[in-house]
């Protein structure tokens, strides 16, 4: 073989083995293999200028350096590619050995969960629950709870109206959005009467009010309603003292105070002795040793009859009492609006 085209096969094939990537690799290939300026085809060029007898031999020659350089080519160009990929998996490598990522599961809302536990405290007392509507009459929120229209008594509840006419005039029977939850002590009345009735309403509660650390526009309650014969006074209290206990702890004590509400008579409000510092006195309780539980009373005689129930035969008594203000002093939150932020990290922590 001619010697150019030892030493061409020669050069050619150890700068393919230094070329290390996919730029080198076309680098290599333009200066040895390309027809138009190439190394090879230079030595192609030779040809002509052979005597005639030497062609023929030169011609196989440099035909078999060609086709011995396209070859290494080849498998180089395929040598570089199995490294990339091999690089690349290792880069990738997933290590199943490692622990997985939990997923993060969702829990019941704070409020809800206390509405649960409010639910079982009164079921074992024997309380069965009752629905009533976000969207109340005015009748049912405040007429039939001996609430009248322009009775100054209707202050003491910030009322969302719901009809164009933001007046509470009888004749329009106007709708609110409830204000309270005490619309369904007539709504089950009428429903049960004349049985007797042991219900609890929970139900979200709307007012218009300024919106502070301790106050919602929307926020929820528990109304308790028992109608029968003979029931007194006595066992409105004894209810509210097992709901404390059974709540929370048996070692709580209750107060009552006298108070106003327009739909029971008499009107009381009750408190136990403070949860966190047991009646000595705390932030919490404001140093007074009480926490108040409900706003309650004997169900008045006019709404009794509204319900259905002759107040000379039956008697009643009806609480009243917030979700979210209590479970602010149990678990110390110094701010309502947490619970309706949708913050996760406040939320989370009542998984
Ligand atoms: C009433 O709404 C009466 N209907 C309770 C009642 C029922 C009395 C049956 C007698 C017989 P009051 O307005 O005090 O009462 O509200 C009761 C509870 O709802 C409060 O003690 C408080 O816990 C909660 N509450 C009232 N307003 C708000 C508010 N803006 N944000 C959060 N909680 C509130």
């Amino acid at each position: 073989m001619h010697e150019n085209l030892v030493s061409l096969r020669a050069e050619a094939l150890a700068a393919l083995a230094e070329a290390g990537d996919a730029a080198a690799l076309e680098a290599w290939r333009v200066r040895y293999l390309s027809r138009k300026g190439g190394a090879l085809g230079a030595a192609m060029d030779v040809i002509g200028k052979l005597p005639r007898e030497e062609r023929p031999a030169y011609g196989q020659a440099a035909n078999e350096v060609k086709v011995a350089l396209e070859e290494a080519f080849a498998a180089r160009q395929e040598a570089l590619k199995q490294e990339a990929l091999a690089a690349e998996l290792a880069a990738g490598t997933v290590d199943v050995t490692l622990p997985g990522r939990p997923p993060s599961l969702g829990h019941l809302h704070i409020t809800s969960q206390n509405l649960r536990e409010y639910r079982a405290v009164f079921a074992e007392m024997g309380f069965e629950v009752y629905d009533g509507p976000d969207v109340e009459t005015d009748d049912y929120n405040f007429g039939l709870l001996n609430i009248p229209p322009y009775h100054p008594a209707r202050d003491m509840w910030d009322t969302f109206w719901v009809s164009q006419d933001a007046q509470p005039d009888p004749a329009q029977r106007t709708l609110v959005m409830r204000t309270h939850t005490s619309p369904g002590q007539i709504r089950a009345m009428r429903d049960r009467c004349p049985e007797p009735v042991r219900v609890i309403l929970p139900g979200k509660c709307y007012r218009y009010e300024q919106i502070t650390a301790r106050s919602e526009h929307q926020f929820y309650q528990i109304e308790g309603l028992a109608v029968g014969r003979n029931i007194r006074l006595t066992d409105l209290i004894g209810t509210l003292h097992e709901f404390a206990r059974k709540m929370y702890g048996p070692s709580r004590t209750l107060r009552v105070r006298g108070s106003y509400f327009p739909f029971t008579e008499p009107s009381i409000e009750a408190d136990m002795d403070c949860i966190l510092c047991g009646g000595k006195g705390c932030a919490v309780c404001k140093h007074t040793g009480w926490l108040e539980i409900a706003g309650a009373g004997m169900v008045h005689p006019i709404v009794l009859r509204n319900g259905g129930y002759d107040p000379d035969v039956y008697s009643g008594f009806a609480f009243g009492m917030g979700v979210e203000r209590p479970a602010m002093l149990r678990h110390r939150i110094n701010d309502i609006r947490y619970f309706y932020g949708n913050d996760l990290r406040f939320l989370g922590q009542f998984g």
